[in-house]
């Protein structure tokens, strides 16, 4: 039987790209994400080389996850890596001005969709055992504080200190878990963060060598595929053109 790999957001940036670089390596294909016509188009882009199985759903909302796992289709049930990657960034004003609403959708699916399918699959994963990952997908600003992060950058300290956490809970199942903590990287990110704006979202990358989705998914892959042995903890990673920048300092 080939290894199964389960795909939150794969329907656009490192999701997408992932199915790609798990596809190439043989892997059968759990995709999901909300867009169906995406699903659809990538399952017509793969299935001649691997199986593919898509679903549509909302990670945030528990019972559609439980079901569609629970409803996964023979060749499909072992899944042996997770990548916990569905996630967005709203609201990247300071947060004194900002909607409460946008701080909801960010928690709902960044914190509580990362738990629904985690939890949906734990048993899954400890039945494979040793070999089984989890990769969820974090970011540096789970870990940096910048302007108009706020519940976002607060949302992926979550998934890192989520992650920590069941490592020791999974220590002797044989599952790893890894946060994988990108930063700037080059997708459709930035024009959902600012509601759309191209232009936005096209100036953040112009000028300077952003990761691309590709290089997110290839580690993705390399995390997988390491000797059961091995687990990452966390793996953060920048593009060689980002760094941290100086305390900032109110003056008169
Ligand atoms: P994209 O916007 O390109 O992709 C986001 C994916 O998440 C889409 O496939 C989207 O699918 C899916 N998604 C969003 N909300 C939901 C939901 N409620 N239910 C199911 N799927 C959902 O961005 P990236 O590929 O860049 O982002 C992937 C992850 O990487 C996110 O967790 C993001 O926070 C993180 N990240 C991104 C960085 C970057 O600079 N790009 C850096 C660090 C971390 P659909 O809309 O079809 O549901
Ligand atoms: C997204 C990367 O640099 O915008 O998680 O925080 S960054």
């Amino acid at each position: 039987m080939t290894d199964c790999v389960f795909i939150t957001g794969a329907t656009s940036g490192f999701g997408r790209a992932a199915a790609h670089r798990f596809a190439a390596a043989g892997w059968s294909l759990v995709l999901t994400g909300r867009r169906l016509e995406r699903l659809e188009a990538l399952k017509e882009e793969l299935q001649g080389r691997v199986p593919v199985h898509i679903i549509a759903l909302d990670v945030r909302d528990s019972d559609v996850v439980d079901a569609a796992v629970a409803a996964l289709p023979e060749g499909f049930t072992r899944v042996r890596t997770l990548l916990n990657n569905a996630g967005l960034a709203l609201a990247p004003q300071s947060a004194q001005h900002t909607d409460r609403s946008d701080w909801h959708t960010m928690i709902d699916t960044n914190v509580t969709g990362l738990v629904n399918v985690t939890h949906a699959l734990l048993p899954t994963l400890i039945d494979v055992g040793e070999g089984a990952t989890i990769v969820n997908v974090g970011s540096i600003a789970g870990q940096w504080p910048y302007p108009g992060s706020h519940v976002y950058g607060a949302s992926k300290a979550f998934v890192k200190q989520f992650s920590y956490n069941l490592r020791c809970d999974l220590l002797g199942t044989g599952v790893r878990v890894t946060d994988l903590a990108p930063g700037i990287a080059e997708t459709e990110f930035t024009l959902v963060r600012t509601g759309g704006d191209q232009a936005a979202s096209d100036a953040l990358y112009r000028g300077t060598t952003a990761l691309t989705a590709e290089d997110i998914a290839e580690q993705m892959f390399y995390i997988a595929t390491l000797p059961p042995h091995v687990n990452f903890n966390r793996l953060e990673v920048m593009p060689t053109r980002q760094a941290w920048s100086a305390f900032a300092i109110d003056y008169d």
